[in-house]
């Protein structure tokens, strides 16, 4: 987990569509196929065609496949692909509504898909861009495999992710209009931007007891910025992480919880799951007492559950887990191929908002942090270049055609997506709806505990591409 928490918060969030829910829908009845992974040889550098090529993983899920049906193609951004991504999600779900195939294609630098590197130094790192990842899929995509199916030469392909994979697909279509017929972007974070202190805010705004949460953390800065080496060592302690000698690790490890927690929200989907805001929010409207130092303990004991429930119980496993002095730049680590892409193209560190906002998260966690965490992984690194970045792909304004656009109205990630606001600026051919959710509740595959504006968004998005499809 590291400086900026929510890298975690992606990666959970691409699990947790792993751990689709089976809800009223018995998809066993119609796919019973087993998917198996197929490997693209792919150019290294597509600036250099004679740099040779490595092996890109992908999933192929035909079983809703009728040939002139069109192909959903996705990847899983910074993350390795999964099966149930084309197999259990809510795209496998709108491709089985449209007689479409289902591929998922690993992003370069993630997963199994390395180009060949000795390690993660910075001087092996510079075909990973986001320019050669746009380039690697439209590659695929004009050169299809023939395995596991022939894929027609005239297939009209969707582009479909969540997160930064929904930015992905966003870039394809506008980039590669001639290739990518349509694009499904989920949450995607369009807008580069080095100070991301809006995604603290927004999981403020979702958190009920964001007042006595920002209490315990006021607590927490009073004795970080202290600077009494005696007292900081016992706050690590009191939390359970005494082992962690950087004070940055520490205040990004308490933060963690409770972005991660908004973020994925959703409501259980059995009587034996926890409903996590309402009984994270319910132990502090326990307490009549709202002084600091009790707001604090009661934000240690919530603290000090995450850590039993994540098995985070042993000072190794929170070394490994939260010390930026344990980061291994060993092929493959995908936390550090995401640092890298954060450090030189997108920044997205989300950071504690200043007074007079308010902050769950303490003070140090901010943006000279982040600038350190890139030094030191990366001696040498480039700087970051958000603005080159959003003038290359332009950011999350403009005009976008044949793309819908949908975000939670309780992600923290939405500031950097367009936003009902700036619907007129985005061409007649892009819609954008906002679901009563968090982060890429409509990629989920659906269930009985989907909301009304859940189940009317992925209606939204049918329609939708059912029109464009028969229109274009
Ligand atoms: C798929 O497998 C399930 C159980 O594993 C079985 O009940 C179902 O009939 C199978 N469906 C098909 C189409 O073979
Ligand atoms: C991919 O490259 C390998 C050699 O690395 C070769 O054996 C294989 O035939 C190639 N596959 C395709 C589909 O071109
Ligand atoms: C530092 O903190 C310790 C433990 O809380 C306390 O006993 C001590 O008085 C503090 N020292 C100073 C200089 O404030
Ligand atoms: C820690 O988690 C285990 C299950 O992983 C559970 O049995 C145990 O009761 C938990 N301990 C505390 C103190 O919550
Ligand atoms: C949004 O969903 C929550 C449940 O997750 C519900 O309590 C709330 O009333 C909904 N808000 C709107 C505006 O529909
Ligand atoms: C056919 C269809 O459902 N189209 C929808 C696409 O999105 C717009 C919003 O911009 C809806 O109003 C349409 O109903």
């Amino acid at each position: 987990m590291k400086p900026f928490a929510l890298i975690y918060a992606i990666l959970f969030i691409a699990h947790l569509i792993d751990a689709f829910p089976n809800g009223n829908l018995d998809f066993s009845k119609r796919d019973n196929n087993t998917i198996v992974p197929y490997y693209y040889n792919q150019t290294i550098d597509h600036y250099d065609k004679k740099s040779g090529t490595f092996k890109q993983k992908y999933f192929v899920n035909s079983a809703f496949y009728k040939p002139g049906g069109p192909i959903f193609i996705t990847t899983a951004g910074e993350t390795a692909i999964s099966v149930n991504q084309v197999k259990l999600s809510g795209i496998s779900y709108m491709a089985s509504l449209f007689n479409g195939l289902v591929i998922s294609v690993e992003h370069r630098f993630y997963g199994e898909s390395y180009p060949p590197v000795p390690d993660l130094h910075t001087k092996n790192l510079k075909t990973h861009t986001v320019e050669q990842a746009l380039a690697d899929f439209a590659t695929f995509i004009s050169n299809p495999p023939d395995v596991p199916v022939k894929i027609p030469k005239d297939s009209k392909w969707i582009f479909v992710g969540g997160s930064y994979a929904g930015s992905i697909a966003t870039w394809m279509r506008k980039k590669y209009p001639k290739l990518v017929f349509a694009a499904w972007a989920s949450s995607a974070p369009l807008l580069a931007k080095l100070d991301f202190f809006e995604y603290d805010l927004e999981v403020g705004h979702a958190l009920p007891c964001h007042d006595d949460v920002a209490g315990a953390i006021k607590y927490v800065d009073s004795i970080l910025l202290s600077g009494n080496k005696t007292a900081i060592k016992a706050l690590k302690v009191q939390y359970g992480l005494g082992v962690l000698e950087q004070d940055r690790d520490f205040a990004t490890a308490i933060s963690f919880p409770v972005a991660i927690m908004v973020q994925s929200y959703f409501p259980p989907l059995s009587p034996n799951d926890i409903d996590t805001i309402p009984t994270f929010c319910g132990a502090f409207a326990k307490s009549p007492n709202k002084s600091p130092a009790t707001l604090n303990a009661i934000y240690v004991q919530t603290f000090k559950f995450f850590l039993n429930s994540s098995k985070l119980t042993t000072d190794e496993a929170i070394t490994r887990f939260f010390a930026t002095s344990a980061i291994s730049l060993a092929v493959p680590n995908d936390e550090v191929t995401y640092y890298y892409q954060s450090c030189t193209q997108f920044g997205w560190s989300t950071t504690a908002p200043r007074p007079p906002h308010q902050s769950l998260r303490p003070q140090i966690v901010n943006v000279a942090g982040f600038q350190a965490l890139c030094n030191f992984l990366f001696p040498g690194i480039p700087s970051l270049q958000v603005k080159k970045t959003n003038h290359e792909l332009g950011g999350n304004k403009g005009t976008f055609s044949r793309t819908v656009f949908t975000t939670g109205g309780h992600d923290p990630w939405t500031p950097l997506t367009i936003s009902g606001s700036d619907k007129h600026t985005i061409s007649k051919n892009s819609v954008f709806v906002i679901i009563n959710g968090s982060h890429t509740n409509d990629l989920r595959y659906p269930s009985s505990v989907d909301s009304a504006s859940l189940t009317a968004a992925r209606k939204f998005v049918k329609d939708n591409l059912s029109e464009w499809l028969k229109k274009y």
